[in-house]
């Protein structure tokens, strides 16, 4: 039989984060009002407070929060300009902000709207009112996040998808042409597959995806760096502004850490599951197609399996 550990066997599951686990920036540059805030909300979620405006954008992308609360009124940067920045910078585009404001006119609150608000709660704050308005704003975005992830997730693997590379990447190559930074792409594909499901069954066969795909995002470093499931046994990395030998090193970490999973595989010449893998380093221009890039990086894991397998070539 094959040998697999069992601790990386259980399908990938998607986002078990709960309102608890939300981050809530209040952001108001009177003490006393931030005490209100944190005292009403620090028992539902985990809150930092901030009372300079001028440190929100760089906060935001130290602790990620799932909503920021913010005063209208403050001086230097106002509440309204300070959201009108969030939203154009993409680590903080996407965190909905709910507007502390002191008078409820309607002007001003078309203009919270305007500025991108997802909500707004007029001082004096009433407590049960900004729970219930706080929660209902968090319930939406975890929501949105488990959708978004399961829309670009691969579930066998918890690798991206294939919806992900037709939406995604396009913006990834205008960032690097942008900045004229090479992207590195490695094309993978497991050796004598077929042969392994026709020996130990489907079964096995899906536990042995799981478990290579597990091998290989234990081999990315950066953030930036994601590994998709391409088609069924085959895999695609993207290693933005990374030279040819970073694109090498992580390749060949991640041959060399399929098969130190050791699983059996009697009808390889390795006895081993072993994967392929082909890679190119290029410069994306305005001209570049996202399957003339994948094809050649295709043609060099081509160059891989005819050269006997279980190696990187490019
Ligand atoms: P090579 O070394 O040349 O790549 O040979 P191979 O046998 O791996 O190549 P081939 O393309 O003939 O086989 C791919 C196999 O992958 C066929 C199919 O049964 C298997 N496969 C594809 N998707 C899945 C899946 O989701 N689960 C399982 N268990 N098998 C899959
Ligand atoms: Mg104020
Ligand atoms: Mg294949
Ligand atoms: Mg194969």
């Amino acid at each position: 039989m094959a040998k697999i550990d069992t601790s990386v066997l259980q399908p990938h599951s998607f986002s078990d984060k709960t309102l608890a686990d939300c981050r809530v920036l209040i952001v108001d540059d009177e003490e006393a009002s931030r005490l209100v805030l944190s005292s009403v909300l620090e028992e539902f979620f985990q809150c930092t407070c901030i009372g300079d405006s001028a440190s929100v954008i760089r906060t935001c992308e130290q602790i990620q929060p799932d909503l920021i609360l913010l005063d209208v009124n403050m001086p230097g940067k106002d509440g309204l300009t300070l959201c009108g920045e969030l939203k154009q910078t993409t680590h903080s585009a996407a965190i909905p902000v709910m507007f502390i404001t002191g008078g409820g006119d309607a002007a001003l609150q078309d203009t919270c709207w305007e500025a991108g608000a997802s909500d707004f709660i007029a001082k004096p704050v009433v407590a049960s009112t900004l729970i219930h308005r706080v929660k209902n704003v968090l319930q939406s975005k975890l929501r949105l996040e488990l959708i978004s992830e399961m829309t670009f997730r691969d579930q066998l693997t918890g690798l991206y998808n294939r919806y992900y590379l037709t939406t995604e990447i396009p913006t990834m190559l205008k960032h690097l042409i942008r900045e004229q930074q090479p992207l590195g792409v490695i094309m993978m594909d497991i050796d004598n597959f077929k042969g392994f499901n026709d020996t130990y069954g489907h079964v096995e066969g899906d536990k042995c995806l799981h478990a290579v795909a597990t091998a290989l995002k234990s081999c990315l470093r950066r953030p930036q760096d994601f590994a998709m499931r391409y088609g069924g046994e085959e895999f695609l990395v993207f290693l933005p502004n990374t030279s040819q030998e970073g694109c090498e090193t992580v390749g060949n970490a991640m041959v060399e850490s399929v098969q130190a999973l050791h699983i059996t595989n009697s009808i390889s010449p390795y006895k081993e599951v072993t994967v392929s893998a082909g890679y190119i380093v290029m410069q994306p221009e305005h001209s570049s197609k996202l399957e003339d890039i994948i094809n050649q990086a295709d043609e060099q894991l081509y160059e891989a399996k005819a050269a006997g397998k279980n190696r990187l070539i490019g």
